[in-house]
């Protein structure tokens, strides 16, 4: 099992950094090193996540597979944001949105699979935590893209955020993870909360800054998402992996 994922994965591994060396990255380019950096710590994290697949009981597989898929995605996104950025020096906003698109309701899922795996929970918690996310990230790029207007778009990202905060604090989610999940889980769950609330305030805070307060530089903008990136996919997953681990070992 283990030499069968190993043997289909370490190929896509290998072939994303490839298809990314068309551009020359200057030592001196921090923003673009940082591009790096955060690829290889998102394949690094793929990888554990895929190998501590093994090592957990059944039911808490899928909740380990699809955090491993968090940082296989935004790895192979991270190899081709930093080459947009060293060829162009330009911000690779369309292809921030669409890892984020993909890897954040795949974050969203892990909120109802690690409540699903110990206890009883209705399919509505997965539904309202991926619609807060379309409409949080749609108003966002629709903002920065310019195909709104700015303070709309932060308006609209706004609204879908705090509609994820309700669900996750005093929706049915907050309910069910504080009254019927085993320690391990809860202690889980609060602290991926606690990352929705205050790791994903680096965004909006990075929106404001660059589009409403007279505007960052591309050079900070990008530095702020790509540490928050790290930290925001990395450590969940990680929270994840500390309770599917405990529990597994109960
Ligand atoms: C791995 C990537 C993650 C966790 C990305 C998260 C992105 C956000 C939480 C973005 C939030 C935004 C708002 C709350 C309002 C303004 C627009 C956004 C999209 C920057």
């Amino acid at each position: 099992m283990g030499s069968r994922i190993l043997g289909f994965l370490t190929p896509i591994l290998l072939l994303a950094p490839v298809s990314g060396f068309a551009a020359q990255l200057d030592p001196t380019d921090s923003v673009g090193i940082s591009f790096w950096v955060i690829s290889m710590c998102m394949v690094a994290a793929t990888v554990f996540f895929l190998m501590e697949t093994l090592n957990v009981s059944s039911k808490w597989r899928t909740s380990m597979v699809v955090g491993a898929l968090v940082t296989l995605v935004a790895a192979v996104h991270y190899f081709y944001m930093r080459d947009v950025w060293v060829a162009t020096g330009e911000s690779p906003t369309v292809f921030r949105y669409v890892d984020w698109l993909i890897t954040v309701p795949l974050q969203m899922i892990e909120f109802y699979l690690i409540l699903a795996a110990c206890t009883a929970i209705s399919l509505g918690v997965f539904w309202r935590l991926l619609v807060g996310t379309v409409v949080m990230l749609m108003g966002g790029y629709l903002g920065e893209a310019g195909f709104i207007n700015v303070t709309t778009g932060f308006v609209i990202g706004m609204l879908g955020w705090l509609f994820i905060l309700y669900e996750i604090f005093m929706g049915e989610a907050g309910k069910v993870s504080s009254e019927n999940a085993p320690e391990s889980v809860k202690a889980s769950f609060n602290i991926m909360r606690l990352i929705v609330t205050i790791g994903w305030a680096i965004y909006p805070l990075g929106y404001f800054m660059g589009y409403l307060a007279g505007g960052a530089d591309a050079n900070t903008l990008n530095i702020i998402y790509n540490v928050a990136d790290v930290i925001n996919k990395i450590a969940f997953c990680l929270a994840i992996w500390a309770c599917a681990t405990k529990e597994s070992n109960a």
